[in-house]
C-alpha cells in the first residue's frame, strides 16, 4: 500500500508513501486514493489532512514512468479517472487541507489545489511544470490553479513551468498558510479554525464558495439564497442562534 490512513485526535491524515518516486501519483495510487477518500467520507472525521511521507515530497507529479506509451483513448481515460478521484475531495462531507511538506509538483500540486486549504513547509517548491515534458495539467491544474491565484499568474506558472517558493506561495494565495514546525500539526492546528461548527453549514458554505467562480454573480446568488436557506433549517442552526441569545457556547450535532 503506497497510502496509509490514520487518525490524529478527530481528523483523517492520508499520507502518500512511495518515497523511492517522491510520492508520485502512479494509476495504483488513484485507485487507492479513491478507496481512501471513500473511508474518509463514510468517518466521523472533522476534517481531512493530505501529506507526503519523508523529509522531502509532498507528491512529485504524475508517475512520468508511466506516461507515455499509450493509446489516446487511454489517455483520455486515465486522465478523466485522476480528475474525478481528485473532484472527489469537493463532495467529501468535510474540509481537507493539504500539509506540503516538500516537493508539489504537477498533479501533486493539483492534488494540493483540490484541498479545500493548503498549508506548506518554508522549504516546500511548488510547479506545474508539465510544460517541459512537452504536456499541459491534466489533473485540474489549468482550472483550479486560476481560481486560486487568478488568471494572470496562472497562465504565467504554466507556461513557464516555474518554480515557486513557499514565501511567493503564501503572498500570491496559492496557500493559505506557512506551517511553523510540523506541517500535519500546523495543518491540524488550522482545521481546528474551523472543525468545532456543524459539518452541513461547513459543507454548505463550502459548495457556495465553490460554485461561485461557475456562474454569473446573478446565478451565484440565487445558489448562496438556496444554500442558505438549507442551513437556516438545520438542527445545527437552531442550536447556533439560541446558543447566542441563551449566551452560551453552542453544540453542533452535524444535524
Ligand atoms: N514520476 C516518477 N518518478 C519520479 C517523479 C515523477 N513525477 N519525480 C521523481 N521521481 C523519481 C526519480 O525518477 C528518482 O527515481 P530513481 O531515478 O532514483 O529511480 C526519484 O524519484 C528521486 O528523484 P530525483 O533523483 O530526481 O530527486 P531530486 O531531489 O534530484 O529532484 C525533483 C527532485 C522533484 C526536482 C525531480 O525529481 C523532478 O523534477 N521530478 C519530476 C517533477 C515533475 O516534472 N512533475 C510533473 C509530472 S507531470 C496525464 C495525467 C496527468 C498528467 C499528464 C497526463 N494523462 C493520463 C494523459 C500530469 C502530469 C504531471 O504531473
Amino acid at each position: 500500500m503506497s497510502i496509509h490512513l490514520t487518525r490524529q485526535h478527530e481528523f483523517a491524515v492520508i499520507t502518500l508513501d512511495r518515497q523511492e518516486a517522491l510520492n508520485a501519483l502512479s494509476a495504483a495510487v488513484l485507485r487507492e486514493l479513491a478507496q481512501v477518500f471513500d473511508q474518509v467520507a463514510a468517518s466521523d472525521a472533522r476534517a481531512l489532512i493530505i501529506t507526503g511521507a519523508g523529509p522531502k515530497a509532498f507528491c512529485a507529479g504524475a508517475d512520468i514512468k508511466e506516461l507515455s506509451g499509450r493509446s489516446l483513448t487511454e489517455q483520455r481515460r486515465d486522465v478523466a479517472f485522476g480528475q474525478a478521484v481528485l473532484a472527489r475531495l469537493d463532495t467529501l462531507p468535510m474540509a481537507s487541507v493539504a500539509a506540503i511538506n516538500g516537493y508539489a509538483f504537477g498533479g501533486g500540486l493539483e492534488l494540493a489545489l483540490a484541498c479545500t486549504f493548503r498549508i506548506a513547509v518554508p522549504t516546500a517548491k511548488m510547479g506545474l511544470p508539465e510544460i517541459k515534458l512537452g504536456l499541459i495539467p491534466g489533473y485540474g491544474g489549468t482550472q483550479r490553479l486560476p481560481r486560486a491565484v487568478g488568471e494572470a499568474r496562472a497562465l504565467e506558472m504554466i507556461l513557464s513551468g516555474r518554480t515557486v517558493e513557499a514565501e511567493e506561495a503564501l503572498r500570491i494565495g496559492l496557500v493559505h498558510r506557512i506551517a511553523d514546525g510540523d506541517p500535519v500539526q500546523a495543518a491540524i492546528g488550522f482545521a481546528r479554525g474551523f472543525s468545532g461548527f456543524g459539518l452541513p453549514a461547513l459543507r454548505l458554505a463550502r459548495d457556495a464558495v465553490k460554485r461561485a467562480l461557475d456562474f454569473s454573480l446573478h446565478e451565484g446568488l440565487n445558489i448562496e439564497a438556496d444554500l442558505n436557506t438549507l442551513a437556516s433549517q438545520t438542527q445545527d442552526a437552531e442550536e447556533g442562534m439560541s446558543a447566542f441569545m441563551q449566551k452560551r457556547k453552542p453544540r453542533f450535532k452535524d444535524r
